[in-house]
């Protein structure tokens, strides 16, 4: 079975409705309303089995006044009836709503002239070239026209038919997106609680699957699913999806809201577009006009700011364009969309989206900006890849954002990232080649001024590196960033501080003569290590070098020659190591426990209580030993 979406499109009292009764039996006109009154003001529903099609019909109304909600059943369409009726001829909507299939990239259909009963052979033959003429130079140029009359039922065997052959046809829908479901309706049912229809545009929908309702962000299950009135236990895109979820009230959802994998698709308010404006528009389009953005099957209203030089795009034209929504939707690149004037509300322009996350571009970025969105507007998905990551500059983009731009499928994404060029994976964000190199000169820049400031030091803390290079990125993007210029051989990083591998500390003769004798004080105090003031002072420093001496003593430690016990207590290393080794070997002979309480510990080292806890302490931190009670266990060398 092959499942496609027929949308029907013309004129108001045409027969749209009328012949969708007459093809499947079910009045699609289901309001109250629209009974009492005979005219479609919202859209209506049916189904076909014709062969082996499983058809969905959604009918439109033709009322001028509900474009709006003609519009929120066209967006998912395969193919197009357009609907004309033999004693009117093409009017106004049957332009319009044409205007707009087109626009929609719909690109299958055929024309059906309605109430042949009404009209004789002459007045059909005009109609028909009226039609052609309509359709000249179209997606329906070389469609077939069929004429029917739904009162006698003459022509529906053709039309059938027709419906068949065009149907093969109709490619299916590509797997490569991710499942959404643009909601057209929404009501609760007595007993099984909301329940949500639309056409599953694309991806599948299972019984008991996780859902996102979008721009909401709440999350709902699928509690239950149907497909032409019969339950399922799965949706496929291209199918009129009646989906009742858990987890969600029905007054929450409106129509226009999107059901999609959870934490997979976002909401947007600045959108950069590329837009056709129709060549019979009233007027140009102009930056700050304020008009109406019909997406899927919601309608918000916004602002345009043209991107090309003029600020405006003509009739019979187009142009990039960023739009500023009032109320946010979902989109992903390549979706179409209609734009209608605010007041009156006529359909003016049709656009696709280009970047679906876009921001205010500066002027003076403006070129950058549009050369990035051509990059986007190429046919290639290598060529989209790449200019997402390089819009994202020096701050790169996850995987999870290309998903939520591209609607791209994880297995797309990952073939298309494989094949791309010009682009690294840093830290789990790609990231454009140049970015990268601007952004990791800056970071050696950076660390290159602070070897020329503080020459003494062995480089800068990582964290006020970060701080100072990477203010408004990722955490990840960081760590990535140097770990590939370690890897390069160009940084090294030891602990919380960062040098460049160029830099050494230049110590003076007499520095580093200073810096022997206070390494040797220490070497030779052992575990009776001396408090700052008496090493300085055995050291010979007089008061004003104290402050080089500490500088000095500094280095030792990042040189781990001494060790920071506490506070101002230091060892040296070696004193340290030969403690490690006794308790080593004390552990191994107190097996299998290995504990060594306090006493045996100061017998061990040879040291007085001042020095054993904090000692102790700092073995615990180094884990040589843990706490255990008011002993410790000698933890074995990793
Ligand atoms: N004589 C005749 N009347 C029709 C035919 N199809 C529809 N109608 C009538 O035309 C009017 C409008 O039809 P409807 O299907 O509601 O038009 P819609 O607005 O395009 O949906 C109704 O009164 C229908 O009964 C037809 O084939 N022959
Ligand atoms: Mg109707």
């Amino acid at each position: 079975m092959h499942s496609l979406i027929v949308g029907t499109a013309g004129h108001i009292d045409h027969g749209k409705s009328a012949l969708v009764r007459a093809l499947t039996g079910t009045d699609p006109d289901r309001l109250p309303e629209e009974k009492r009154r005979g005219i479609t003001i919202d859209l209506g529903f049916a189904d076909l089995e014709l062969d082996d099609l499983r058809i969905g019909f959604v009918d439109v109304p033709g009322h001028e006044r509900f474009v709006k909600n003609m519009l929120a059943g066209a967006h998912g369409i395969d193919l197009l009836a357009l609907v004309i009726a033999a004693d009117e001829g093409v009017m106004p909507q049957t332009r319009e709503h044409f205007d707009i299939c087109r626009l929609l990239g719909v690109s299958n259909g055929l024309v059906v002239i309605t109430k042949t009963d009404l009209v004789d052979e002459e007045m059909l033959a005009l109609v028909e070239d009226d039609a052609r003429e309509l359709i000249a130079g179209s997606f329906l140029e070389n469609a077939p026209l069929v004429s029917v009359s739904s009162r006698t039922g003459a022509g529906m065997d053709q039309l059938k038919s027709r419906l068949i052959e065009l149907g093969k046809r109709v490619p299916p829908r590509s797997k490569d997106f991710t499942t959404r479901l643009p909601i057209d309706r929404a009501f609760s049912m007595k007993g099984f609680g909301a329940v949500v229809t639309g056409t599953l545009i694309s991806g599948q929908i299972k019984e008991a699957d996780e859902l996102e309702l979008l721009p909401l962000k709440v999350s709902v299950r699928v509690r239950g699913l149907q497909v032409h009135n019969k339950s399922v236990a799965e949706a496929h895109a291209g199918q009129r999806t009646a989906v009742n979820l858990a987890g969600i009230d029905t007054v929450q959802i409106e129509r226009g809201m999107v059901l999609a994998p959870p934490s997979r698709l976002r909401p947007t308010q600045i959108v950069d577009v590329w837009i056709d404006v129709l060549p019979g528009a009233p007027r140009a389009v102009r930056s700050r006009s304020r008009v109406r953005f019909h997406i899927g099957a919601t309608e918000v209203l916004g602002r345009v700011r043209v991107l090309e030089e003029g600020s405006q795009i003509e009739p019979g034209s187009g142009g990039l364009t960023q739009l500023r929504l009032e109320v946010p939707v979902v989109a992903v690149h390549g979706d179409r969309f209609i734009l209608r004037s605010y007041s009156p509300a006529e359909t003016i322009a049709g656009g696709v989206i280009v970047d679906p996350f876009a921001t205010k571009h500066r002027a003076r970025e403006l070129h950058h900006a549009l050369e990035l969105l051509h990059l986007l507007m190429r046919d290639e998905r290598v060529a989209k890849f790449a200019g997402f990551v390089r819009a994202s500059g020096v701050r790169g983009v996850r995987l999870a954002d290309l998903a939520a731009a591209t609607g791209w499928t994880n297995e797309v994404l990952a073939a298309v990232a494989a094949e791309v060029q010009q682009v690294l994976e840093v830290g789990g964000l790609y990231m454009a080649r140049d970015s990268f190199d601007r952004l990791t000169a800056a970071l050696v820049d950076e660390l290159d001024r602070h070897h020329k400031r503080e020459p003494l030091a062995r480089g800068m803390l990582r964290e006020t590196l970060r701080e100072k290079v990477f203010t408004h990125s990722a955490a990840e993007l960081f760590s990535g960033v140097l770990a590939r210029l370690e890897a390069d051989g160009q940084v090294v990083s030891e602990k919380d501080i960062v040098r460049s591998s160029a830099h050494s500390v230049g110590l003076s003769d007499k520095d580093l003569e200073l810096s022997k004798r206070i390494e040797q004080i220490y070497l030779a105090a052992g575990v009776e290590a001396p408090s700052l003031d008496d090493a300085m002072t055995k050291a010979n420093v007089a008061a004003p070098q104290r402050a080089q001496a500490r500088k000095l003593l500094q280095l030792l430690l990042d040189d781990r020659k001494l060790v920071r016990i506490q506070g101002d207590m230091f060892m040296h290393s070696q004193t340290i190591e030969d403690l490690k080794t006794k308790l080593h070997t004390y552990a191994s002979q107190h097996e299998p426990e290995r504990l060594i309480d306090v006493p045996a510990f100061k017998d061990l080292a040879g040291v007085s209580r001042k020095y054993a806890i904090p000692l102790l302490e700092y073995f615990d931190r180094e884990q040589v030993t843990r706490r255990a009670g008011d002993k410790r266990l000698i933890l074995k060398p990793r």
